[in-house]
């Protein structure tokens, strides 16, 4: 075991931190604003944010480890809030299939979409999909992302689904980064069960999940609401049994139709709703009352060449935060860069760069329950934040592919 250093006791009166960050503008994020402050200083102890203000306010902290970033500016550590980073194999022939023409239901209709990515999961060994997930999550690691939420939904049987969460834990155990794992075994009806989504849905709620949460596998519980998934009335049983065991829920609702998942999430007091292109007034209403998140997903929206645009005036009006993530999948959202999900959200849904990045940092970390802990630079928060070498926040969203270099600090140390 590493004998800890020896840290002398500062003097009567003296502060003391165990690293002090300064020479930048601090782009807080507090309040889902920019909410700036020009040439910042942090100061960090025991991976949280001890102080935070104008270098010319600074306490005069001893004992410092002190970084002079010399310019740029420092946003909170990204946090993707919506991902299905762990599966077998890829889809990219159903990729090409699509752009000959073929929609993504009749994809699904065929067996093949969710379904084929189903038989390569459940083929592949725990190691093999730890190690593909790793590789992905690299890529994302390296534009800043300091917290991600992956799910399972790839499996669909006790064993699988199982699988994939015990992955998702070892990321979160192996990773500097911070993994919330959800359980979203109704994602799709497998072919043990087709033709029978009910008894699927009564396997979910009488085995599955009570294993799940007996082993602490999952933070949250989620569900595909959709004419080709699961029904309103199969989606709340799960919400119903998820509560049984304590656990929050969250809904893939209204992308490709209305059936007013997100008002049933809403009742059910959900994280969150994402996807939402088909939302409606009143859904928007009843999300706003939940306190739900709009969880809001370009790039699945983008691959499947969606027409119809979320209702991000309706989420304004009533004040639902809107997240943004890459919904990172091998069928809907091959996405593996957060900042081009910015540009998307600005170009396609017309959300602005603050908003954008409000989505990526503070409203990302409410969809995941983490408000009082992640996704604003705050005192009393996790020291995870991010240094860039760009003079205004709007060139995050800005350029498009590409890579920013950056400097990740995820609970007061430099991420290498
Ligand atoms: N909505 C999506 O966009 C993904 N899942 C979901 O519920 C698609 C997942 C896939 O096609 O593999
Ligand atoms: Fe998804």
């Amino acid at each position: 075991m590493a004998t800890p250093l020896y840290t002398p006791p500062p003097h009567e009166g003296e502060l003391y931190c165990d690293s002090l960050w300064f020479g930048a503008d601090l782009v807080t994020l507090r309040d889902g604003q920019y909410n700036i402050i020009e040439d910042g200083a942090i100061a960090v102890k025991d991976g949280n944010i001890l102080w935070l203000g104008p270098r010319a306010q600074c306490p005069d902290f001893s004992s410092a480890k002190r970084t002079d970033f010399g310019g740029g500016i420092v946003t909170p550590g990204l946090i993707d809030c919506h991902t299905h980073l762990v599966f077998g194999g890829d889809r990219s022939a159903e990729f090409e299939q699509r752009l000959n023409g073929v929609s993504y239901a009749e994809i699904a209709a065929q067996g093949g979409g969710i379904l084929s990515t189903v038989n390569a999961t459940r083929n592949a060994t725990q190691q093999q999909l730890f190690d593909q997930a790793q590789a992905r999550l690299h890529t994302l690691l390296a534009e800043g992302v300091t917290c991600i939420e992956i799910k399972s939904g790839y499996g669909l049987s006790q064993e699988s689904e199982l699988k994939m969460l015990r992955v998702i834990r070892e990321l979160g155990a192996t990773q500097q980064v911070d993994v919330l794992a959800t359980c979203l075994a109704a994602h799709a009806v497998p072919p043990e069960f087709k033709g029978n989504a009910d008894d699927y849905v009564t396997m979910i709620c009488d085995t599955l999940l009570p294993q799940v949460a007996s082993e602490g596998l999952a933070d949250a519980v989620d569900a595909f609401c959709e004419h080709l998934a699961f029904s309103p009335q199969q989606v709340e049983r799960v919400f119903n049994k998820a509560k049984e065991l304590n656990l929050p829920v969250k809904l893939h609702a209204e992308q490709l139709s209305s059936l007013h998942g997100s008002t049933l999430a809403a009742r059910h007091h959900a994280l969150s709703a994402d996807h939402l292109e088909f939302a409606t007034e009143s859904d928007v209403q009843a999300m706003a009352e939940s306190g739900t998140v709009a969880v809001l997903l370009p790039g699945a929206f983008y691959l499947l060449r969606e027409t119809q645009v979320p209702p991000v005036e309706l989420f304004r009006r009533y004040g639902v935060p809107m997240a943004l993530a890459s919904d990172a999948n091998p069928g809907t959202s091959p996405a593996l860069s957060l900042r081009l999900m910015l540009n998307m959200a600005c170009t396609l849904f017309r959300m602005t760069p603050e908003e954008a990045l409000a989505g990526i940092t503070c409203h990302g970390a409410k969809a995941l329950g983490l408000q009082d802990s992640h996704g604003t630079l705050e005192v009393e928060k996790v020291a995870d934040f991010v240094h860039w070498p760009v003079k205004r926040p709007a060139e995050l969203v800005y350029w498009l592919g590409g890579q920013l270099p950056c400097t990740v600090v995820y609970r007061g140390e430099i991420r290498l």
